[in-house]
């Protein structure tokens, strides 16, 4: 062994967001500053010598960097081996399969998700426990304050870089270093949940399929399930090499950023269907020909089908959505006599629930969706899925979503993202909006009458842990919601969320242009907390 130790000082501002540090490359890029970070973890898990972590990223750039930084601090802290992906690549779901099957410890995932990547662009790290999922609170929050004390850290004396690309093992100053195949345990796991010999049919029979990955990490799972298991024609996958910088792209599949998607799932010539998922792959959209399914729908129509999926035929145990998620899956719970939970906005929320068996499906609006099968939201899984259903009905995504709204009613909805926002307003409009709940109450806006305006506080039902300030909630009589959050995810400035919703039950009203639909809410939105004059700015960047 010849760990050596560095001296370092602490860096402000390593508290982990809504899902791990996230802050540009050039932040990364300077001496000590992920070193601080990880060290922090490694610090905070005393029982870590001899154990085995897992470790892989989304390939974008400072990626392979990071990877070789983080296995010599590992080895110099005493783990006894590290399962790293080939090629530093792991996407998220898949990091959470193989922390499951192999039992390891923990893991380390380095992404910054949807976010942009390139020298330019954003870089992040986060920790994963035993149970393959994301870190709870207690556990980010501990590292933080490690972070603000920190004065060295630990790690090997020789810094050569090792083979990241060549399966199989070496060692690193006595850790035992396992090169592991990125794809395979993962798409071994799809297989156990899914009707393959359908989806196969499906193709066969001339059904085609645009699935679009970003130039991101997902890339190689959907080549090797789509166009290699299930004999889709090549092609079926487009930007499918994971690139450092996404080609230039923003790799989060929405309206805004899947233009190209969208455009290609217009008109007569269309494929069937149409999928995309993000910059770690555990984010999904789902598009019809001419049609975009929401997020939140999406999570109630699988709910409602889910027993046509092979994984999931003895039925669901419960349903769990984040908060500003629409309240579509709750229709679905109630009518199969399940439960269903409202989380805050952060996948690591669903962990607990999960675990204690109350929940099979989770999801929320941000365009995540998972199961029990793992930890983490899936994006290719939530593809999968759709695929299985559309193999198993024979019906069209439009059809399936239009007979859910016939049978449930629907509940429009959308985000709208107001990005760019100087700190210091943002938290001025967020503080002016939580000084007016009291006297928000009972009042009426036009034909809306507010039933019930406050902060969403939960309190987990398993470990009785309490997180508040999660969102201000204004909650109308019929249904509607209108919800403010501040994003913990990005990199520059502030991002207000306002999340809009409002429930239809006539089937004669199903067909409104969404915007127009949730108009009034979106007036009452920007008076109430008076988002043009203390944004700053005159519209929102991003709407879903
Ligand atoms: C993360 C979290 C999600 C959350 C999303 C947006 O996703 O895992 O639970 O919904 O961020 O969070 P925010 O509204 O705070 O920006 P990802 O895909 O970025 O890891």
């Amino acid at each position: 062994m010849s760990a050596t130790t560095v001296t370092t000082q602490p860096f402000a501002g390593q508290r982990p967001g809504t899902s791990g540090l996230r802050k540009k490359v050039t932040v990364f890029q300077q001496p000590h500053y992920l070193e601080n970070f990880v060290q922090s973890l490694f610090d905070i898990l005393p029982d870590r010598v001899g154990q085995t972590l897992v470790l892989g990223g989304d390939g974008r750039f400072h990626n392979r960097v990071a990877v070789q930084t983080i296995l010599r601090m590992a080895a110099a802290n005493g783990f006894g081996r590290v399962l790293v992906g080939q090629g530093g690549l792991l996407s998220t779901p898949a990091a959470s399969a193989v922390i499951r099957k192999r039992a390891a410890y923990g893991g380390i995932i380095l992404s910054a998700s949807h976010n942009p990547g390139g020298p330019d662009g954003d870089f992040g790290i986060k920790y994963n426990i035993g149970n393959g999922g994301p870190a709870p609170e207690k556990i980010t929050e501990a590292i933080y304050q490690r972070t603000t004390e920190i004065t060295a850290y630990q790690t090997t004396a020789d810094t050569a870089d090792l083979d990241l690309d060549t399966l199989g093992t070496t060692t690193l100053d006595g850790m035992v270093v396992e090169v592991i195949d990125s794809v395979a345990l993962y798409a071994d796991l799809m297989q156990t949940l899914f009707d393959f010999d359908a989806m196969r049919a499906w193709f066969a029979a001339g059904n085609r399929m645009r699935m679009d990955t970003m130039c991101a990490a997902g890339g190689p799972y959907a080549k090797a399930v789509l166009e290699g298991l299930l004999g889709a024609p090549a092609g079926t996958v487009v930007n499918g090499e994971p690139l450092e910088d996404f080609g230039g792209h923003h790799p989060d599949p929405n309206p805004a950023h899947a233009t190209e998607l969208i455009a290609a799932m217009t008109g007569a010539g269309a494929p069937d269907f149409g999928a995309a998922s993000d910059g770690d792959a555990d984010r999904n959209m789902i598009l019809g020909r001419d049609f975009v399914v929401t997020p939140s729908d999406s999570l109630a129509v699988m709910a409602a089908h889910a027993t046509k999926v092979p994984g999931y035929a003895a039925g669901l145990k419960g349903i769990a959505r984040s908060m500003p998620t629409s309240c579509a899956a709750d229709a679905v719970a109630k009518a199969l006599g399940i439960p269903s939970y409202e989380t805050p906005t952060g996948w690591k929320f669903f962990g607990n629930l999960l675990d204690a068996d109350r929940v099979t499906l989770c999801g929320e609006e941000s365009y995540g969706t998972g199961s029990d099968h793992v930890r983490e939201k899936d994006g290719l899984w939530a593809v999968l899925f759709w695929l299985n259903l559309l193999a198993a009905t024979g019906e069209s995504v439009e059809s399936l979503v239009r007979g859910h709204w016939a049978r449930f009613g629907r509940h429009y909805y959308s985000r709208h993202d107001w990005e760019g926002i100087p700190t210091e307003r943002a938290d001025a409009l967020m503080a002016a909006l939580r000084a007016q709940l009291p006297a928000l109450a009972g009042q009426s806006f036009g034909a809306l009458t507010l039933q019930m305006a406050d902060d969403f506080s939960y309190t987990d039902p398993v470990d009785g842990s309490v997180s508040s300030r999660q969102g201000v909630r204004l909650l109308f009589e019929g249904g509607a919601r209108v919800v403010f959050r501040l994003s913990g995810t990005g990199t520059e400035g502030a991002t207000l969320r306002v999340y809009l919703e409002r429930y239809e039950a006539d089937p004669a009203q199903h067909d409104q242009p969404t915007q127009e639909a949730l108009a009034d809410l979106i007036q009452l939105a920007d008076r109430v907390a008076r988002i043009r004059e203390l944004s700053g700015q005159s519209a929102p960047a991003v709407i879903t």
